[in-house]
């Protein structure tokens, strides 16, 4: 098991499943239909029950009819999951890095404290966002991840706490050797 804190015991990389995970909000790498799918959207949206589809549901009609842009992030309950709030962000498919790729992925990490800040969140737990199935290396996401969520730290004082929490040990060393 990893647990590692940075910035100031303000951001802890740790290895588990974030479905599971005891803060204020857990972000969900979803893709822009917010109707769910694999990876850590099926995860939470199995384990967080109905209740989150059906406020996705009224999201997309009410702001979003052609679904939520990448880079950007909105919430919804949790549902039955330990968490207050889910937020759901969508990353970039990871194409050859010439796509904005890094951009896109930052505006995600940032998008997503944004909404923590407004709600007036203490804490909110990210997984590798693009690192699955978006295919997104995971040594290049872990820099972009990391400067990010210090950029955003650095200026603000809400969320006081970030947790990256990795699904396996490899990517969680994975992530603590790149930002090295
Ligand atoms: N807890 C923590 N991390 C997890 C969990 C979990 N329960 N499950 C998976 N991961 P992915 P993406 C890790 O594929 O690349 C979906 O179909 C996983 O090991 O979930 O952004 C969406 O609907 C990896 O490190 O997200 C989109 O279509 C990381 O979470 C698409 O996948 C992200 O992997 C989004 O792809």
């Amino acid at each position: 098991m990893i647990e590692q804190h940075l910035l100031n015991g303000r951001l802890i990389v740790e290895t588990g499943d974030i479905t599971e995970k005891n803060v204020d909000a857990v972000v969900n790498a979803a893709n822009s239909s917010l109707m769910g799918g694999g990876g850590v959207d099926g995860a939470i949206h199995r384990r967080g029950g109905p209740e989150i589809k059906a406020e996705c549901k009224t999201i997309r009609q009410t702001s979003y009819p052609d679904g939520l842009p990448a880079g950007e992030a909105v919430h919804t309950t949790a549902g039955e999951l330990p968490a207050k709030y889910v937020i759901h962000t969508v990353g970039p498919i990871w194409k050859d890095g010439q796509a904005n790729e890094s951009e896109i992925l930052s505006n995600a990490y940032r998008n997503s404290l944004q909404q923590a800040s407004t709600l007036k969140l203490g804490s909110i737990a990210f997984p590798a966002i693009s690192t699955g199935i978006y295919g997104y290396p995971r040594e290049k996401a872990a820099r972009v991840a990391f400067d990010s969520i210090n950029d955003f730290l650095e200026k603000n004082d809400i969320p006081e706490k970030v947790f990256l929490v990795f699904y396996s040990e490899l990517d969680a060393q994975i992530f603590l050797d790149s930002i090295r």
